[in-house]
């Protein structure tokens, strides 16, 4: 009796952890990293960062402003990127910081519409998975709940195995 428990238990740490795994893995870049989402010092730096990366459907990316005025701006054609393009697409005021879902495979073309910031550089593009498909609807807001809900969803499998457990013995 004793050495099946052991066994249940150890079987339940095994598949919980599994899940508490799971729920880590869906990763949030904080975008420039130490630099955040600001006028780079050269004007390739945030295409570079981004390129560096690997992006998959269920990470996030977050613009986080140390200084001055900035938007995360979301434009839809590669022509609007090239050209700095303002008022397209969703804006989003990097005050607190914007964390922006990535939820399908495209190619998004990320810029600051204050200013001339996007023309010094701030300007990025992220391709989520293959890069391939519909770009995102703008209807979507940023999401701020995503990391709670994944926590919440690792807490009840925990509890949900304690009460296995209970049952089992
Ligand atoms: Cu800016």
């Amino acid at each position: 009796m004793a050495g099946r428990l052991s066994f249940t238990v150890g079987f339940l740490i095994v598949a919980s952890a599994g899940l508490l795994h799971g729920a880590c893995a869906a990763t949030t870049y904080i975008v420039g990293d130490d630099l955040g989402w600001t006028v780079p010092p050269k004007s390739t730096y945030y295409e570079e960062w981004a390129s560096q990366r690997t992006f998959q459907i269920g990470d996030s990316i977050f613009f986080n402003s140390t200084t001055g005025n900035h938007t995360a701006t979301e434009v839809v054609t590669r022509e609007e990127y090239d050209n700095c393009t303002k008022m397209v697409g969703s804006i989003f005021d990097v005050g607190a910081g914007v964390q922006i879902p990535l939820n399908a495979n495209a190619t998004r073309y990320f810029l600051c519409s204050e200013g001339i910031h996007c023309v010094q550089g701030q300007k990025m593009i992220i391709q989520v998975g293959d890069g391939i498909g519909a770009p995102p609807s703008f209807a979507a807001p940023p999401s701020f709940a995503a990391p709670s809900l994944a926590a919440a969803t690792a807490a009840s499998a925990l509890f949900f195995s304690t009460v296995v457990i209970f049952f089992l013995n």
